[in-house]
């Protein structure tokens, strides 16, 4: 028997601590967890695809002697899925490209002044690594949320990475996406090849996408001991903020409580409303509902860390909900668009009872790449952006050289760099003899 205990609190009620602890997400990051990560990544530094291997049988219990999906397999991906899976795939393909499309910036081009030249271009990273999480959670549409953001900002060397077996659901996207190269590896192990490479794999220069916490980690790890290596953003299990008021329905509350708390053992799940009832509606839902779900011991995990919190007004849920800044907010409020204004933190922002959670997931056309952990205090979701690099140019043509030289002296000379003050001056002088 499965239940959702009733873990509803009063805000004004709790502690300073018990407020702290409800506003700092879950983080269960383990020293455990480190030191396996590290042996792993030095292990697969020294031995290469023999360590990769060794770790694939070990961990995914597959003798892998390719790592890469073949052409023949990935074309034949088309053939072995539905028909209305590819219809699907197709649509969310679409709102994904359209929006993603959309977020190209433009590049800068100004005359400062006569003769003076400032530019922004825009590069793709050349080389970059997609890892899409698999085994009983294979998330498919991940392919999209990383593989099309990618193509869009012109990346030309892009490997995407899944443990093994690779469900031909997950392929077929890749396929769509227009991705070539396909590496049946996961865990910990496949960051340490994307990172350092190996006889047969490439090193990238940035690794993107989520992960459990083996993958995460190795992914900070892999940042630290690769120099040049970036990592798209801290991600961590998922998480859910809900606001509601009195004219919401707690039938549909409890749903997206539950569809979050589903992804993993850690999700977190959490509703602010003001209207006490409404609470104590929402768990009568969230019991009703679960004995219907099939990953329950996720849903019951994840309860743990979670809460229904009831608020004294609806500026004291905005308040807590910017401090918490969670991944996903809900907004369960009549004329909700109304109060975007008073969001200062959340990674992507769910208006009024008709725009569940899912439908973000899977097919709107934003990504649900998302900062977690109160990252969304300083990182946004994934972007087009995040696969390229802006390059600053200048240029000053010679006559306006003169007009700068002086003041460069000046600043070269109050922090004590006469060699900068050198690179001008000698130009100048040679100017002046000619
Ligand atoms: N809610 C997840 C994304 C996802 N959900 C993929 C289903 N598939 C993190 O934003
Ligand atoms: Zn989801």
């Amino acid at each position: 028997m499965y239940k959702i205990s009733k873990n509803i609190f009063n805000w004004d009620n709790m502690s300073i601590i018990e407020k702290i602890n409800i506003i700092t997400s879950v983080n269960n990051k383990k020293c455990e967890i480190q030191n396996k990560v590290f042996k792993i990544l030095k292990d697969v530094e020294k031995h290469g695809d023999v360590a990769l291997k060794k770790y694939t049988l070990k961990f995914d219990k597959i003798k892998l002697n390719d790592f890469f999906v073949s052409r023949k397999r990935l074309k034949k991906s088309s053939l072995l899925v539905k028909n209305d899976f590819k219809k699907a795939i197709l649509m969310s393909f679409n709102n994904i490209q359209k929006f993603h499309k959309l977020q190209k910036i433009k590049d800068i081009d100004v005359n400062i002044s006569s003769g003076i030249r400032c530019q922004r271009i825009t590069t793709p990273i050349d080389s970059i690594g997609l890892y899409i999480p698999g085994g009983i959670t294979p998330l498919i549409s991940t392919v999209l949320m990383l593989s099309i953001p990618a193509k869009i900002a012109g990346c030309s060397n892009i490997v995407l990475c899944s443990p093994p077996p690779i469900k031909n659901e997950m392929l077929y996207a890749a396929k769509i996406c227009g991705i070539k190269k396909i590496l049946q590896l996961g865990g910990a192990q496949a960051i340490a090849a994307l990172a350092f490479g190996t006889n047969t794999i490439h090193k990238v220069n940035k690794i993107f996408g989520p992960g459990n916490a083996f993958v995460t980690e190795a992914k900070i790890q892999a940042r630290e001991l690769v120099s040049g290596l970036s990592i798209d953003m801290p991600a961590g299990p998922s998480e859910v903020l809900i606001i509601a008021d009195e004219f919401s329905n707690p039938e549909f509350i409890a749903a997206d409580l539950l569809a979050q708390a589903e992804h993993d053992y850690n999700s977190q799940v959490m509703l602010l409303t003001s209207h006490k009832n409404l609470a104590y509606d929402v768990l009568f839902y969230l019991n009703k509902q679960i004995k219907n779900l099939s990953r329950k011991e996720y849903i019951i995990s994840s309860w743990k860390n979670s809460k229904i919190i009831v608020t004294s007004s609806l500026e004291e849920s905005f308040n807590i909900s910017n401090q918490y800044a969670p991944e996903h907010l809900i907004l369960h409020l009549q004329n909700a668009r109304k109060y975007l204004s008073q969001i200062k933190n959340a990674g992507s922002i769910f208006i009024g009872s008709w725009t569940p959670e899912s439908a973000g997931d899977y097919i709107t056309g934003t990504n649900h790449v998302l900062p977690t952990y109160g990252y969304a205090k300083t990182y946004s979701g994934l972007s087009v952006l995040d696969f390229q690099k802006l390059i600053t140019v200048q240029e000053i043509s010679k006559i306006s050289l003169k007009d700068l030289a002086n003041n460069i002296s000046i600043l070269s000379k109050a922090e004590g760099l006469d060699a900068h003050d050198y690179a001008v001056s000698v130009r100048m002088n040679s100017w002046k003899f000619k």
